[in-house]
């Protein structure tokens, strides 16, 4: 592991992790710039909907309040929005789009790919450093938008919605603590029967 970690931080390889069926996410960590391909399903595509992906402290709740947000528009796709979310509801637009400066978006092999480029620690208290942290929690999700252009509220079935914890060297999955009590309680059902 220790190997794989030192190979992609030196050759600046990608981390990728799946989200859910429809989407997944890749990084690479440049220096103290960590660079996003976003892809989304074309088959989401709709008129009318949002889709996005939030970074949030590993150990934290898998709620999206304190959660760094981004979100991208189908019926705009010039635009991504940089958010924190402070409940669980709506989340606010932050002061500054630390986003916006190298964003671009394409279409791939079915996917709608959103590329956008961040500094690790942009330094504004409404966007999560990913400076000199191993796991990071990403939520990601989909939902519908007003005919006035407002972000209406996602979905909440396990297809439209979801949380992964990953190693961001590699972009592993963490297996949760919820995940291990889940096994040894398996375990002991049938070290009983
Ligand atoms: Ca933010």
């Amino acid at each position: 592991m220790l190997a794989l970690v030192l190979l992609n931080s030196c050759l600046g390889l990608a981390a990728k992790v799946d989200l859910g069926s429809d989407m997944w996410l890749d990084w690479t960590i440049s220096g103290s710039t960590i660079t996003f391909d976003y892809g989304v399903a074309s088959s989401l595509k709709q008129a009318n909907r949002w889709a996005g992906i939030s970074f949030k402290d590993a150990s934290g709740s898998r709620n999206m309040k304190d959660s760094d947000v981004i979100l991208f528009n189908f019926d705009n796709l010039d635009k991504i929005y940089d958010m924190w979310a402070t409940s669980d509801d709506l989340p606010d637009t932050d002061a500054n789009n630390d986003v916006s400066t190298n964003y671009s978006h394409t279409v791939a092999n079915g996917y709608y790919v959103f590329t956008f480029q961040r500094s690790l620690d942009t330094g504004d208290s409404m966007d999560y450093s990913l400076l000199n942290i191993n796991q990071v929690q990403i939520q990601w999700t989909y939902g519908p938008m007003s005919s006035n252009g407002d972000f209406l509220q996602h979905g909440k079935s396990s297809s439209e919605l979801g949380a992964v914890i990953v190693n961001i060297n590699d972009g592993s999955l963490v297996t949760t603590s919820q995940s291990y009590y889940l096994i040894a309680v398996v375990s002991l059902l049938f070290s009983l029967v």
